[in-house]
């Protein structure tokens, strides 16, 4: 299968977040998505190709355009006031504040169109957003020209941000994006099964109240882990898109029984659902040894979720989201793609 990856990933480096109280280098790394292009190159995956420049008129379609707006001028804006470093927010407007008025300067509009410390800007974050993006809808367009098949090799991941908002190391949500172009191009449903350790909150808020894709979600139970506030099982969708959202949280300490369990329901549902195209917001994060996950996958487990998803038979777009044992998130990553090939 062909994968799209692009460098400009590497501007996006150097970043921090506070873990535990501290202010340490943020585990969202460059090292993740060389480690996955290494190993597809031992492999012999298949042809790694450039991303093509892609305008933001989809972005703009799961997203509003003032928060696409505000994307670029984050780090030019916080250097304008004088600081170094990363830039972050730290002031969110939650409960008992008011969300409906954005505040004139860097650090009040940051706070107001993020929902946590997670999505840090340097120098070359932006750029490296963009690329993310491009290589999504470059990949998607590898699929609408007829192949089966295609990897989009994304980094910073997206599945956490959300309509207005940015979150968990994601900022723009390249999967989402993904999915509306393919119904823009003629699809008339999407299936988006998203096997991230952490729930797709963004990608759920995105499609809640459409039925014209359907959000499978496999994750850890919210009332563990992050992120939190989101990825119940009665989160159903609202209105047009009542039942076209699907949840399965699962407890701290899931192995491959059980998660299996729960790909398997979701599969049939997705099958049930009949969609042209399958996008699969792929994280690594279940395995046994991230650094911040708590689920007991195994690295010979990765293939055969990427085994049962060609059994549906269906044009499939692979988007890479988490994963932070790095030194193993190449082998497991690839080992998804591998499967879903049947070797
Ligand atoms: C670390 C706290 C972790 C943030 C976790 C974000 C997970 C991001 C992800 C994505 F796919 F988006 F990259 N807090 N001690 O893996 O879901
Ligand atoms: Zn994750």
């Amino acid at each position: 299968m062909k994968t799209v990856y692009s460098p400009r990933h590497h501007g996006h480096a150097g970043n921090a977040e506070l873990v535990a109280g501290a202010i340490v280098p943020a585990f969202e790394m460059p090292s993740r998505a060389e480690f996955i292009l290494s190993r597809l190159g031992e492999v012999g995956l298949g042809p790694v190709l450039d991303p093509a420049e892609h305008d933001l008129s989809t972005a703009a379609r799961v997203h509003d355009k003032d928060y696409l707006d505000f994307l670029p001028t984050v780090y030019p804006r916080w250097k304008a006031a004088g600081r170094t470093g990363t830039a972050l927010p730290f002031t969110w407007p939650t409960r008992g504040l008011r969300g409906d008025r954005l505040p004139e300067f860097i650090d009040g509009q940051f706070g107001f169109y993020s929902f946590d410390g997670g999505c840090g800007f340097v120098e070359g974050t932006w750029d490296a957003i963009k690329s993310s993006h491009d290589v999504a809808l470059t990949a998607a367009g590898l699929v609408k020209a007829g192949e089966p098949v295609a990897f989009a090799l994304c980094r910073p991941p997206g599945h956490h941000s959300g309509h207005n908002f940015m979150g968990g190391y994601c900022y723009i949500n390249n999967a989402a994006v993904a999915a509306q172009w393919f119904l823009d191009q003629g699809a008339a449903r999407v299936s988006i099964l998203d096997v991230d350790y952490h729930h797709g909150n963004g990608t759920q808020e995105i499609f809640y109240r459409r039925d014209d894709v359907q959000v499978i979600n496999l994750h850890a139970d919210p009332m563990q882990e992050y992120p939190y506030f989101l990825g119940h099982a009665d989160e159903t969708g609202e209105g047009a898109g009542e039942g076209f959202n699907i949840n399965y949280p699962m407890r701290w300490g899931t192995n491959w029984e059980t998660w299996s369990e729960a790909l398997e329901d979701g599969c049939r549902k997705l099958a049930a659902y009949a969609p042209d195209i399958v996008v699969v917001s792929l994280g690594v994060d279940t395995f046994e040894k991230d650094p911040i996950s708590k689920f007991k996958l195994k690295t010979g487990d990765f293939p055969k979720i990427g085994a049962r998803v060609a059994r549906l038979d269906l044009p499939t777009l692979f988007v890479m989201e988490g994963g932070y044992a790095v030194a193993d998130i190449g082998v497991n990553a690839v080992s998804v793609l591998t499967g879903f090939e049947g070797r």
